[in-house]
């Protein structure tokens, strides 16, 4: 193998992390703890505050009826009023609205428990706990210990439990609480499902006393030919090597590691064959430390905007997408795994896309992972949706915290090719604000992929208008907008006159309307799918026109539940804006936008 120079430079820890997560988890050594899992649902929090309503994990003396305690006794008359292990049980991963006809609704705590036998296959090795996402705040609990707090629903976390896990009878009790708050990530409205619950893998992940943590491995931004990143080692005992080789292009390198900060590296190559959507190559590169290989696939492409152009490996690029929720409607219920991934994605790739936008939130990793391997190009958004409390510190740092998780997580995905800090907030100083600070986080970790937010239009004497301040600080000038739907006229869209105050790249990140599949009628009859078809057509010959148009994401491939869509015998809580139906049937729509993919090819 050809050695390379190397470069070594210490970054300086970029921020603190409430907890450090550990990256790749699906090419590490874990053992799931997905199945089904003993719940209680508990409306009053009874198992979490005492009769004075103060919690039970921060008084000083421990209490039985505490219910991560999960007390059992023998003792016959002793006073106890829970039982795990005679409640029921849900699916895990899996939202529990879906599991129980009667939790459809429910928003609130509940309490899970999973027990446990674990023997390690080197008493040195040490354990971590992992959760994929659990909506929406979790406190958990290990053998009666508490392990941590972790708020957000959409992003993962871990805890090391190598001091506590025993070989035999583990007890993991997670109370789960689904309420909507208005200082939360996302706040109170939203239109899409609130489904509680461990939405995604759980997982133990067992690692040797020092191991490789995270790790980003990415072509360098402004270069073809140099791969540059971090290494991040967890507990460095000694001095260490780490060996970093992509063995198809014949280079490695080696740094070394002293401590347990990010360590900088790169490596100049040539001939790397370019991660695209027509050839989605994925290299399988290695880190390997006196302890440990761990491997990974990870695609090399650049993307950059230049002018009004977006730039993919340096060629100008149309973002032929479409929104996705992370939903299996055939399941009406959360999508979590590789199945829910290829049912969504290969919808998307029928109907010719070579991006998706991810709405509103981090989806599952297997989602990102099945787009790398398709060849998908990916949106990757954070739940800063709507109103949220823009004045609020705690929600910024909720928000920033959501965006460090799923930036951590996903760097090294070479699918995605924007970040995006928000959709459709409402335009005010505070507003600014916070999406400028998260603008500003976001190119403190991830310098290499482009920034945008769906943004909103106004409308002033017959013109569209887009000067939204936040345009200054994106790469992509992205909104939504619903001509034909919520306003405007169809007949006359394709005239209609656009002012947008960037000359930058623009990308409409939603347009669309609502379809009842099998409902025909005139395109004068809304719910009809030739309305929706009609809607479509009308969109795009306007979209043809707006100037710098770079690419679209319609809203959206499939109908998705939502609470607040309550139109008798049309909606039933299903917001019918899919091109496809909840049971999987195209409508008219879906052909309209599939031709005008087909023809973007020959352009
Ligand atoms: C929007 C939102 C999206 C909604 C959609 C609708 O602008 O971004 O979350 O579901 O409109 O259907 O109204």
């Amino acid at each position: 193998m050809k050695r390379t120079t190397v470069l070594i430079v210490l970054l300086l820890p970029i921020m603190s992390f409430s907890q450090d997560l550990i990256t790749n988890t699906i090419n590490r050594n874990t053992t799931t703890l997905n199945g089904t899992w003993h719940y209680i649902i508990d409306p009053y929090e009874t198992g979490y505050y005492n009769y004075r309503h103060e919690p039970y994990d921060k008084q000083t003396k421990s209490d039985n009826r505490a219910f991560y305690k999960n007390y059992h006794t023998d003792d016959k008359l002793e006073l106890v009023e829970y039982d795990f292990d005679k409640s029921q049980t849900l699916l895990v991963p899996g939202d529990w609205n879906s599991q129980n006809e009667k939790l459809l609704y429910y928003e609130g705590t509940i309490w899970y428990k999973k027990s446990f036998d674990y023997k390690k296959s080197n008493p040195l090795n040490r354990l971590f706990l992992y959760f994929g996402a659990i909506n929406y705040k979790a406190e958990v609990y290990l053998n009666g210990q508490k392990l941590g707090t972790h708020i957000g629903g959409f992003t993962p976390f871990n805890y090391e439990i190598s001091s506590i896990v025993k070989p035999k009878n583990n007890y993991l009790v997670v109370k789960v609480d689904n309420k909507r708050t208005k200082e939360a990530i996302p706040t109170i409205n939203t239109d899409w499902w609130n489904y509680g619950g461990i939405t995604r893998d759980v997982k133990l992940i067992e690692e040797p006393q020092s191991f490789v943590q995270d790790y980003s491995i990415q072509l360098k931004k402004g270069s073809n030919t140099s791969i540059s990143g971090f290494i991040k080692l967890n507990n460095v005992l000694k001095e260490e090597k780490v060996t970093i080789s992509i063995p198809e292009l014949k280079v490695q390198t080696t740094v070394l590691v002293k401590n347990d900060n990010k360590i900088g590296f790169e490596i100049n190559t040539k001939g790397i064959h370019y991660w695209s959507p027509e050839s989605p190559k994925l290299y399988a590169v290695n880190i390997k430390t006196d302890y440990q290989t761990l491997e990974d696939h990870i695609g090399f492409r650049t993307i950059e905007v230049k002018g009004p152009k977006i730039l993919l490996n340096g060629k100008s690029v149309f973002l032929k997408g479409i929104s996705i929720h992370e939903e299996n409607p055939m399941r009406a219920a959360r999508a979590f795994n590789d199945a829910d991934a290829l049912v969504l994605l290969n919808w998307a790739k029928e109907l010719g896309c070579n991006y998706v936008r991810l709405a509103h939130y981090p989806h599952n990793e297997h989602i990102v992972r099945m787009a790398d391997q398709l060849g998908m190009m990916v949106w990757e958004e954070i739940p800063v949706y709507w109103t949220i409390d823009f004045k609020n510190e705690s929600a910024l740092n909720n928000a920033k915290n959501q965006l460090t998780e799923a930036i951590t997580r996903d760097k090294n995905r070479a699918c995605i090719v924007i970040w995006s800090m928000a959709n459709e907030t409402p335009p005010s100083d505070a507003r600014n604000k916070f999406l400028i600070d998260l603008v500003n986080h976001t190119k403190s970790f991830d310098n290499t992929r482009l920034i945008s937010a769906a943004l909103e239009t106004h409308n002033k004497n017959g013109v569209n208008i887009v000067d939204d301040k936040m345009g200054e600080y994106l790469d992509i000038v992205a909104f939504n907008q619903y001509t034909g739907w919520y306003g405007g006229s169809l007949e006359n869209a394709p005239n209609a006159k656009w002012d947008i105050s960037y000359d930058k790249p623009v990308v409409i990140s939603e347009f669309g309307g609502g379809a009842l599949q099998g409902l025909h009628g005139t395109i004068k009859e809304r719910w009809t799918e030739e309305y929706q078809e009609y809607l479509y057509q009308q969109n795009l010959r306007m979209i043809d026109k707006i100037p710098n148009i770079s690419g679209i994401s319609p809203w959206i491939l499939v109908d998705f539940k939502s609470p607040k869509r309550l139109l008798p015998n049309i909606q039933d809580g299903w917001n019918r804006k899919g091109l496809i139906s909840n049971n999987g049937i195209k409508k008219k729509a879906f052909y309209i936008l599939q031709k005008y993919y087909k023809n973007k090819e020959h352009e």
